[in-house]
C-alpha cells in the first residue's frame, strides 16, 4: 500500500481514538464532579503505528489489502482501573453506551496468557464521521488495573527487545512477576473500599475549599469594612483548615454560603 493510502486509511482511526478519549475522560469528570469514585483512573489511546501494522501483518498472514477487516486493534484505547473490581463496572459501562456496539469480549483477566498478560479486552464497533462520509470500524479497548498494566508495558518492551524468544531466566522473572501482580491485585482488592473512602474524602475536602474560596473572591469588594470583614473570614478558614477539622470546615462551608447568598441579594 503506497504511503498516501496508508494516512488515509489511518484517518477514521485517529478521529475515533480522538473522540474516545473525550468520551472516557469526561466519564471520569462526571463521577469526581458529582462527588463518586471513578471507577476509571486513566485513559490512554493510539492508532497503531505503519510498522506495527506491517509487523503484525506479516507475523499473521494478513495481506495489506485486508488489514482494516482483519486487524481489530487499529484503533486501540486502554483504560486503567485502580482495583479488579473496577474492570467489571467499566465493562458494564461499555456495554450500555448507545455509541459503541461490542463485538466481542475476551478475558484475560481470569483466563490469562500463558506469557502472564492479565487484562480484559472489548471490541467494539464505532461510528465516525469524516469528509468521505460515516465509518463503521473496530476499536480495541483494552481494561486493566495499574499493576496489570505496568507488568504489561515493562513485557511488551522485551518483547521487541527479543523479537523472536525471550531468555529463559527473564521468561522466569515476568512470571514470577505476573504471579506477585495477581497477588497484590487481590490484597489492593481486600483494602478497596478503605481506599475509596480516603480518596472520596480528599475528593469532598478539596470540594469544599474550592467553594469556601469562591465565597471568599466573590465577597471581596465594595467598601474598606467590607475587605476587613472578608479578611477575617479568610483568617477563620485558615484556623479551621489547619486544624484538620473536617466537620467545622463543612460548616463553615455551609454558613458562608448563606452568607454569601444574602450578600448577593442585598447587591442586587
Ligand atoms: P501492540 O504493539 O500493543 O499493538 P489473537 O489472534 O486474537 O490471539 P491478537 O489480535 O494480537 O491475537 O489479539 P490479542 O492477543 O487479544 O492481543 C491484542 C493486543 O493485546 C496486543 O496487540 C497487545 O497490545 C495486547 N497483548 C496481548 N497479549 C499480550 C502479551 O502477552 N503481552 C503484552 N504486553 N501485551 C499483550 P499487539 O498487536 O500484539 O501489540
Amino acid at each position: 500500500m503506497e504511503i498516501q493510502l496508508w494516512r488515509d486509511t489511518l484517518v477514521p482511526y485517529e478521529l475515533a481514538v480522538e473522540e474516545l478519549l473525550v468520551k472516557f475522560k469526561h466519564i471520569i469528570k462526571e463521577y469526581r464532579q458529582s462527588g463518586k469514585y471513578s471507577p476509571i483512573e486513566g485513559v490512554q489511546g493510539r492508532v497503531k503505528s505503519i510498522s506495527s501494522i506491517l509487523d503484525k501483518a506479516s507475523r499473521k498472514g494478513i495481506s495489506l489489502e485486508r488489514v482494516t477487516d482483519k486487524m481489530d486493534d487499529l484503533a486501540g484505547i486502554r483504560i486503567i482501573c485502580q482495583f479488579v473490581e473496577d474492570i467489571e463496572k467499566v465493562v458494564e459501562i461499555i456495554r450500555n453506551r448507545s455509541d459503541m456496539t461490542v463485538k466481542e469480549e475476551v478475558d484475560y483477566v481470569y483466563n490469562a496468557k500463558p506469557s502472564g498478560y492479565r487484562s480484559y479486552h472489548v471490541n467494539i464497533w464505532y461510528e465516525v464521521e469524516t469528509i468521505r462520509g460515516t465509518q463503521k470500524i473496530q476499536v480495541e479497548i483494552q481494561i486493566r488495573t495499574m499493576a496489570m498494566d505496568f507488568w504489561a508495558t515493562i513485557e511488551h518492551s522485551l518483547r521487541y527487545k527479543y523479537p523472536r524468544e525471550l531468555p529463559k531466566i527473564t521468561e522466569g522473572r515476568l512470571a514470577a512477576s505476573a504471579r506477585a501482580i495477581y497477588v497484590m491485585d487481590n490484597v489492593m482488592s481486600d483494602i478497596r473500599e478503605e481506599v475509596v473512602d480516603a480518596q472520596g474524602y480528599f475528593q469532598d475536602k478539596a470540594a469544599i475549599v474550592r467553594d469556601i474560596l469562591n465565597n471568599i473572591q466573590n465577597l471581596h469588594g465594595g467598601d474598606s469594612e467590607r475587605d476587613t470583614a472578608v479578611k477575617n473570614i479568610q483568617n477563620e478558614f485558615y484556623e479551621i483548615f489547619y486544624s484538620g477539622d473536617f466537620e467545622k470546615l463543612k460548616e463553615f462551608g455551609r454558613q458562608l454560603d448563606k452568607l454569601a447568598a444574602k450578600r448577593r441579594i442585598q447587591d442586587v
